[in-house]
């Protein structure tokens, strides 16, 4: 019954298509192009976890070689979307069952025929994806189909395979290679209905004489195979069965009534249609741009902990222990990141690949002279320690899990209010611990003191961390000592006096929070008129030179954030005086914001606001919508965290209020 429908085709939203209409199951990610596609039309498979660096060129995830690569032809004209034969066309993403389809009728000399094809990602095994094919005619013919592995594949900083290879037995066609930085094994091997002839280079072809009205399936297992795993075939009916039934048991779980509101019904099925094919299945966590392609380095960043995990901790809490694993078992990563800069504790991975700091030292390129620009994000958005611990802290509330919190979970809660305590100045004059030179979730306003957001989440960390030592210390006093070890000696004193004397930013007269120090100072403008004056679409407008950077208007919620985040810590009135502040001032040049606002809306009655901004964050990836650009930096694909932030203002806002404060 829910089901994503696109009438006729429009070569312009091949990209956008290909987000719109992905499918994936948490560790592949196939997006919604066509079976006639290549890289070119930016056909992608796209693997969680699996990550490569070419020489000079960004290091990202690793999309596998298409296996459901397949043109058809009559008479020597394929069948093509693109040809003058097409007429009519039909996309489908049926949400119900995670299953991608595409109707193409054509015209081809007299012979009226029309392509069907469906595919899926298997929700039950994670390396499997099927697709079945139909052909009809209404006049005899004979049709030539060409198939395979395709190894064109799309890549935004590859090529990421060497010793490319192809071979076929029997039907089933496999390409192998290594990727190119550390010569991880990736296989894609495809199982196919029909036999190929003529192979080369994973491609193959085979002739079909069709009777006029008869119907000519045909069918493709394929799986991706990373290191030495091995190949198994299944048939299409049996691969098909266990996968809807799994979506079926999903949507039991995830399934959300919007009373007979027909248009939010549909935005938060797709919402959480995109969470539960990102909901990961092995130790890796979710990228920012999911698994839609290689935007971002398919890096995991602050919005899985913020955005997402309270989506799985309430639907799938399996999947949301995964998510703290994965910030668990990249510890050392953090350790190690924190040791480099000069500090102590647990700075986590701004673009984490598995720990490892993705982001770059030049994250933006400048549109107009086209050079990359400094930015510092990396070092200075140390927030990100503050919102792994967040995100451990609320699970630990959620499921009392002491012993994940026994098996990392603990320790890396005060290691990164300790990476904070050693971030911090003291400062003598006034008698209290700073927190200086740091980006706040606002990135346009680089290295700023005391951002308020970041003092505050270090504090809480800190404050619950302790509180949790406590605990821990009484319920299991030998575990806990043995947990000490590992941890710096006097830590916990030191964290107690830090949090008494660290510095916390107090409202204005006004009630409002200043964003970091010096922010109210800032040139009072609006969003339009920064916008006004832009001189190229792309420009990016922070960093030192940014047309944003010297103004009030910042990129996205920063302050409001924290209230989201610990509302019970804020009057309800001081949270009405600071949205109606920030509000204004507020670009939404980052998908997490809308849905910020819609969630500080919910907590303070404004309800009205809160759904426009739900709908708005829900619509993202239906609409296409999104910045595709930072400067000349491609960072389009889907936004997860827009689908999670609505989940989370319909459940926790709209759906359910909060404490008292609903108007
Ligand atoms: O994590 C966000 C950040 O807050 C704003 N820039 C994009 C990132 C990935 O979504």
């Amino acid at each position: 019954m829910k089901s994503l429908k696109e009438n006729g085709f429009s070569a312009d939203k091949i990209v956008e298509n290909g987000n719109k209409f992905l499918i994936g199951n948490g560790y592949l990610g196939y997006r919604g192009t066509l079976d006639e596609f290549t890289a070119k039309e930016c056909v992608g498979l796209n693997i969680a976890g699996l990550y490569d660096g070419v020489k000079g060129k960004w290091r990202e995830t690793v999309n596998a070689f298409n296996p459901f690569f397949c043109v058809i032809s009559l008479n020597g004209v394929p069948l093509d979307v693109r040809g003058k034969e097409m007429l009519s066309h039909e996309a489908e993403l049926d949400l119900e069952r995670g299953l991608f389809r595409r109707e193409t009728k054509f015209l081809v000399g007299k012979a009226h025929v029309t392509l069907s094809s469906e595919r899926f990602v298997s929700a039950v095994e994670e390396d499997l994806l099927c697709s079945r094919t139909r052909l009809t005619s209404d006049m005899d013919a004979t049709f030539f189909v060409k198939a395979g592995v395709d190894p064109d594949i799309w890549d935004l900083n590859g090529p990421h395979f060497t010793d490319v290879e192809s071979r076929i037995s029997g039907s089933c066609v496999e390409v192998k290679g290594r990727t190119q930085e550390l010569g991880i094994p990736v296989r894609v091997a495809c199982a196919l209905s029909h036999s190929l002839q003529n192979f080369h280079g994973g491609l193959g072809e085979f002739s079909v004489r069709l009777k006029a009205g008869e119907t000519f399936t045909f069918d493709r297992i394929a799986r991706v195979l990373v290191g030495e795993k091995v190949f198994s075939a299944c048939s299409y009916e049996r691969a098909y069965k266990a996968h809807t039934e799994e979506w079926a048991r999903l949507w039991l779980l995830a399934r959300l009534d919007a009373r007979g509101d027909a248009r939010a019904q549909f935005a938060l099925d797709y919402s959480i249609y995109h969470l539960l094919i990102l909901a990961p299945k092995g130790r890796y966590s979710i990228a920012a741009r999911g698994l839609s392609g290689q935007t971002y380095k398919g890096a995991v960043f602050w919005d899985t902990e913020i955005f997402l995990l309270p989506f799985y901790m309430e639907v799938l809490p399996a999947c949301a222990r995964r998510l703290i694993e994965y910030r668990i078992d990249t510890l050392p990563a953090a350790r190690k990141k924190a040791q480099d800069y000069g500090f102590g504790g647990a700075f986590y991975a701004w673009e984490s690949q598995n720990g490892y700091d993705a982001c770059s030292d030049f994250n933006v390129t400048d549109v107009f002279t086209h050079r990359p620009v400094r930015t510092y994000f990396k070092e200075k958005q140390i927030h990100i320690s503050a919102d792994v611990a967040y995100a451990i802290l609320r699970y630990y509330e959620r499921t009392n899990d002491d012993a994940l919190m026994l098996g990392g979970g603990l320790e890396t809660v005060l290691s990164c209010a300790e990476f904070a305590r050693t971030y911090s100045y003291y400062n003598h004059i006034k008698g209290r611990y700073e927190l200086l030179d740091v980006i706040g979730p606002d990135e346009y306003h680089e290295r700023v003191n005391n951002n308020a957001y970041t003092n505050y989440m270090f504090f809480f960390t800190a404050k619950e961390g302790l509180a949790l030592a406590e605990k821990f210390a009484k319920k299991y006093p030998a575990r806990f000592e043995e947990l000490l070890l590992s941890l710096p000696e006097g830590i916990l004193q030191n964290l107690r006096e830090w949090t008494e004397k660290l510095y916390l930013p107090k409202p204005d007269a006004e009630g409002v929070i200043e964003q970091f120090d010096g922010y109210f100072r800032l040139e009072d403008v609006s969003v339009e008129k920064v916008r006004s004056r832009l001189c190229h679409p792309n420009e990016y407008w922070g960093g030192s030179g940014g047309v944003a950077t010297a103004t009030r208007v910042i990129k996205q919620a920063d302050v409001i954030m924290l209230f989201n985040l610990y509302p019970d810590k804020f009057s309800a009135k001081l949270r009405r005086a600071n949205y109606d502040f920030y509000l204004p001032y507020t670009e939404h040049g980052s998908s997490l914001s809308r849905c910020s606002y819609a969630i500080a809306a919910c907590g303070i009655g404004r309800r009205e606001e809160a759904y426009a901004a739900l709908l708005e964050s829900a619509e993202i990836d239906l609409k296409g919508g999104g910045k595709q650009w930072a400067g000349e930096v491609y960072i389009g694909g889907t936004h997860p965290a827009a689908s999670g932030g609505a989940w989370i203002a319909a459940t926790h806002g709209l759906g359910y209020g909060r404490k008292g404060d609903l108007a």
